[in-house]
């Protein structure tokens, strides 16, 4: 882009009398009129995904064109603030943390000059907006386009149809630049037509009925179709060889939901190009690629045959054939028979789109190596054992240009005097070492982005924090397994022991939680209204100076950029052997955060990299836990532990209220008795009191401000590894086998 040219245009704008959202447009028109996207001959590798959550992207494309600075200084003059932008709505077309990574991937390829293309649903209503009303979560549609979509690149003539048994849809494609040393794009593609609004209406629609259940299969259908008649078709106007496809293509599939590509693959090669069963499925199996982001079983996805087959006949005969296919090879190597079940494609009725994504798949991937681990030892023991060379662990990281460079541009300008070129090369991050000046100048740059934060959660919430407590953070979606539940319990603890006197030397603290739980889970919500019950009662106890609790309202990426800088200790605190990687451990790690967490996800590999004394690992371990199973009774370990007892039971004696909805009462009955899961399922009770003592340690340990500081500047120094752009260069060499150019 000639940028002088666009700086031009942008000092003769004539703001007068337009709106912020008119300012918006005119500067995103006017920097993608001067971008061009250009494919060129070579090897690309396809994203394919059905969330990407890619947040504020008017900030970050001008940083990555190298011109926010200067637009910054040429608004200032014009008397506009660029942070008035913020109110622009977020692209927040994801849910969490896979949503999220495949952002943070497109954004460190295009960095490091990687040809990789990334495809997904242009969802007209991104993730729900969360309304915290009387404590309680309440959803309401996130119209994310409402100010226009500037950064998008409508491509009517690329459109093509896809075809259920009972009606078309043309899919259109809009392409989002992503600006790096090249240009990729993600391109996201929109249902049009009759009956195709519902298709792209909502990210997850639920899925508790047949109907929600269709649903979901025409959206992932939809997505697979339109990315790999595209591929297909572009591969043939190039080289007219489709057997030739995976010498200039590769396919990674973010974990099952686009899995059905492979199906159109090789219902696209056996009845269009007439190619036989045995060679699509080949050339299948060098063209994709598979990472898997979860074991919780709910998440594993399996679709009832008569539901496939119902609306796309051909693809569930496909996978009909690909599972006797895999049964004949399997029976060739003399599988045992609970071997094949546990691999099966087609069993009980249900594919799995697991297993059919391991069975085709080169290479199967996990997001962090406990993670990688288990998935080896558990979920894909049997594929583990014929097929060894296909796992590998790829361990997360997430782009620093958003989640250091962007969020904290004081830290990185402290970052640029002492680590040189990081920017470029983030492993450089190591120069960044324990010195006085380091020292006082963290101290200074995290008491400002603290500042920062408490004057945006005013602005943005209305509630004030005390600015110089500690900041804890707890942000990501609400789930059991994420044990926020556990954080609310021990904030309790510490405040009673504060109000008793026990506690009497307690360094003021502020605790933020964020995140969303989905519309559906119940239990989720109910955490929810528990934690701002809690909120209520202790920020309004005159009589506590201590203590505050937020419940960050709508925590969305824009929020996080915000919370991530402002915090001083990360809270990460699964149930061990739980969380797939965890990303956000990574961001509060590079803005100097502290970890108190438990040996899960890749909470493990950063106390490797920044040492375990510069960090807070407390817990069961997964071996403990895998032990503790069967044996556990939560019951009598409350009736040893009084003081839990006495915090558990604010559940159910009238301490906080839940307006009658009965979910204290139905969270408490999931803590003490076996309901679906047994009593306590994600240990809560078990790991409190080490929680309790780490979160008192961690106190103590702040009052000494240069040692916490100097935890802080290990984190930093040895976070360049959790960069995704070391990730990326993993996926191209080792799977993706593509070169920056
Ligand atoms: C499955 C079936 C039916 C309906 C929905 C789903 C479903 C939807 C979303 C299953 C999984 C997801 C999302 C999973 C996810 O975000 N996993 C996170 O991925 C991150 C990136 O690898 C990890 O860091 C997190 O640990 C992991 O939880």
């Amino acid at each position: 882009m000639d940028k002088n040219k666009f700086l031009n245009y942008v000092k003769d704008l004539d703001f007068s009398g337009i709106s912020v959202t008119e300012i918006y447009n005119k500067i995103s028109n006017a920097a993608v009129s001067m971008l061009n996207l250009k494919r060129r001959e070579c090897r690309y590798a396809t994203y394919i995904s059905i969330e990407y959550l890619v947040g504020n992207v008017f900030y970050n494309n001008l940083m990555a064109l190298g011109v926010l600075e200067q637009v910054t200084e040429i608004l200032e003059k014009k008397g506009v603030n660029i942070n008035i932008f913020e109110e622009i709505e977020d692209a927040a077309l994801g849910n969490g943390g896979l949503g999220r990574l495949a952002a943070c991937f497109l954004d460190s390829a295009a960095a490091k000059g990687y040809p990789l293309y990334g495809y997904g649903i242009r969802y007209k209503y991104g993730l729900f907006k969360q309304v915290i009303e009387k404590g309680c979560q309440t959803e309401y549609p996130d119209d994310w386009q409402k100010y226009g979509d500037p950064w998008s690149i409508k491509k009517e003539e690329e459109s093509r149809t896809i075809h259920f048994k009972d009606y078309d849809v043309k899919a259109v494609p809009y392409d989002m630049l992503i600006i790096g040393k090249r240009i990729n794009a993600l391109r996201l593609f929109e249902a049009e037509g009759e009956k195709a609004k519902e298709i792209c209406e909502y990210l997850y629609p639920p899925d508790d009925t047949e109907q929600g259940k269709l649903l979901r299969i025409r959206q992932e259908y939809f997505l697979s179709a339109a990315t790999i008649g595209e591929l297909i078709d572009r591969h043939i106007s190039k080289y007219n060889n489709i057997l030739s496809f995976s010498k200039y293509n590769c396919i990674q599939l973010n974990d099952t939901h686009p899995v059905m590509a492979i199906a159109e693959f090789i219902r696209i090669l056996t009845s269009i190009y007439n190619i036989g069963f045995d060679d699509a499925v080949k050339a299948a199996k060098k063209s994709f690629n598979y990472t898997n982001h979860t074991i919780m079983p709910e998440a594993l996805e399996c679709w009832d045959y008569k539901l496939i087959e119902q609306i796309l006949p051909d693809i569930a005969n496909v996978l009909i054939k690909l599972h006797n296919y895999s049964q004949a090879e399997w029976n060739n190597i003399s599988c045992q028979k609970d071997e094949m079940n546990s691999m099966a494609i087609f069993y009980d009725n249900k594919f799995s789109m697991a297993n059919t994504a391991v069975y085709i798949a080169s290479s199967v991937n996990g997001v962090a190596e406990i993670h990688t681990e288990i998935i080896k030892k558990q979920l894909f023991s049997a594929a583990n054992k014929y097929y060894p060379s296909k796992f590998k662990n790829v361990t997360n990281g997430v782009t620093h240009r958003r989640w250091l460079q962007l969020c904290n541009k004081e830290l990185s300008a402290l970052l640029d005097d002492s680590a040189g070129k990081w920017r470029d090369n983030i492993h450089l991050l190591k120069n960044f070492i324990v010195s006085d000046n380091n020292i006082k100048e963290f101290k200074k740059i995290k008491a400002l982005k603290k500042r920062q934060l408490a004057d945006y959660i005013l602005k943005r919430q209305g509630i004030k924090i005390d600015s110089e407590s500690i900041v804890y953070c707890h942000i990501k979606r609400l789930h059991e397994y994420k044990r926020q539940l556990m954080t609310a319990f021990a904030i309790l603890c510490i405040y009673y022991d504060i109000k008793t006197g026990k506690l009497t030397d307690f360094y003021p603290s502020t605790f933020i939680f964020g995140g969303k739980a989905a519309a559906g889970y119940f239990r989720a919500k109910g955490i929810i209204k528990y934690i701002n019950e809690i909120a209520d009662m202790i920020n309004n106890d005159a009589a506590n100076d201590k203590i505050k609790v937020v419940f960050a309202e709508n925590y969305n990426v824009s929020y996080a950029e915000k919370i991530i800088a402002g915090s001083d200790v990360s809270l990460q605190v699964s149930t061990a052997g739980m969380e797939a990687s965890g990303t956000g451990n990574m961001k509060l790690m590079m803005n100097g955060a502290v970890t108190a967490g438990t040996m899960d996800g890749a909470n493990i590999e950063i106390v490797q990299k920044a040492g375990k004394q510069n960090n807070y690992i407390f817990g069961a371990t997964v071996e403990d836990i895998e032990k503790l199973v069967g044996t556990y009774c939560p019951v009598s370990f409350l009736e040893k532990n009084p003081k839990l007892k006495y915090v558990v039971n604010t559940l159910i004696d009238g301490t906080f209220s839940d307006k009658g909805k009965g979910w204290f009462e139905e969270i408490y009955n999931s803590l003490t008795k076996t309901i679906w899961h047994r009593a306590d399922n994600y240990f809560v009770l078990y790991d409190l009191p080490a929680y309790v003592e780490t979160l008192l340690k961690v106190n103590e340990d702040y009052k000494q401000k240069d040692k916490f500081a100097i935890k802080a500047i290990n984190n930093i120094a040895n976070s360049g590894y959790f960069s995704s752009d070391r990730t990326i260069a993993e996926y191209a060499k080792d799977i993706w086998k593509i070169d920056s150019v």
